[in-house]
């Protein structure tokens, strides 16, 4: 058995995106692993948030969680922010970080260009996101391939606390669906599919109306050739309906692709837009329970002290190496 760690950002809707790139995953994993899933909530301000809208979605995030299929039986649900092993885990690699590998981070260069200021906490974000995994030695992380590179430093940043304070670190290692692992935006298939895009038709929300997403799927971009098949360099919006397709329905693409042959793109994406709405309205119907019930909150509860418990460990193990003195 296999630690597995990851996390969502409180900074939105879920999108698809993050259902097929990170949230399918967790379900899957946890029936083999032991696992933590967190929402980051000190993650998503590192862009500013409204406070009355970032403990909205908290929460959302952590129903959806629980709609989706974690059980808070088999894994840790917990709040990043209730756990303070994580800001100070990340301040002491913060020091271990070097700006060069800060500068090369796309996912920094994405959000920050353009704007005139932008906060230092974007910038470091890598190195709390290091701290995030490697508090828990997590043995297994899995992401989206947006997060790829992050993951990479995270190596990185353990082997280098390995080599100068003692091994100790586990080496963490990525998990992404071979499908899937980069869901694109409904009206430009050269962008990832993101929760805080501000057109909303370029998403699909797991919160979606369903007659919303019936609507923006039949607005989704595609390409004036009219031949439902898998060529995500020649026909990336198309390629990128059949991999929703796909996983919503749990089929695989050559399977879509035979299907629709002949066909042009009306019927297959009026399907398409029912293999999202039946994989949704469930979950949602579940969402809607849990927030309700409030059962979410003993689950936050649970899951934070279990996460508290190895997190304090690793910590004081860490000051004990890099020199800091413990209380006696
Ligand atoms: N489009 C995507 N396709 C596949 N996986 C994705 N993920 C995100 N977008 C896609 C995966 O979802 C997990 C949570 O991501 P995050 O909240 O930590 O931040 P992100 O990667 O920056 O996701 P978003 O939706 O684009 O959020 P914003 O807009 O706030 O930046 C990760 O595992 C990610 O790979």
């Amino acid at each position: 058995m296999k630690r597995v760690l990851s996390g969502i950002q409180p900074s939105g809707q879920l999108t698809m995106g993050n259902y097929i790139g990170a949230i399918q995953n967790f379900v899957k994993l946890q029936h083999e692993h032991e696992c933590f899933f967190m929402v980051v909530d000190l993650h998503a301000i590192t862009v500013p948030q409204d406070p009355e809208a970032l403990r909205e979605q908290t929460e959302s995030v952590a129903a959806l969680y629980i709609a989706a299929g974690i059980d808070p039986n088999k894994a840790a649900i917990f709040l990043q922010s209730q756990v303070p092993q994580h800001a100070e885990l990340g301040w002491l690699l913060t020091t271990l970080t070097y700006m060069g590998e800060l500068e090369r981070m796309t996912q920094f260069k994405d959000k920050s260009e353009g704007k005139e200021s932008v906060g230092a906490g974007l910038f470091v974000y890598p190195s709390l996101m290091a701290a995030d995994i490697l508090l828990y030695n997590a043995d297994l992380v899995p992401v989206g391939d947006d997060q790829k590179q992050h993951l990479e430093l995270t190596r990185d940043i353990a082997n280098r606390f390995n080599h100068r304070f003692g091994d100790y670190f586990t080496v963490p290692a990525t998990y992404t669906p071979e499908v899937g692992a980069r869901i694109m935006s409904l009206d430009d298939a050269s962008k990832k599919m993101s929760k805080s895009n501000p057109n909303a038709g370029s998403y699909i929300a797991l919160l979606d109306d369903p007659a919303v997403i019936r609507k923006k799927i039949s607005r989704a971009k595609t390409d004036s050739e009219a031949v439902v098949k898998y060529d995500p360099v020649n026909k990336p919006e198309v390629s990128n309906l059949l991999s929703i397709y796909s996983h919503a329905a749990g089929v695989p693409i050559a399977e879509i692709e035979a299907k629709y042959e002949g066909q042009m793109y009306g019927p297959f994406k009026k399907d398409l837009a029912e293999q999202v709405a039946a994989l949704i309205e469930p979950l949602q119907a579940r969402y809607h329970e849990v927030r309700r019930t409030g059962e979410h909150h003993e689950v936050l509860r649970r899951g934070a002290e279990r996460a508290r418990e190895v997190a304090e460990k690793t910590l004081d193990e860490v000051k004990r190496r890099m020199g800091f003195v413990l209380p006696q």
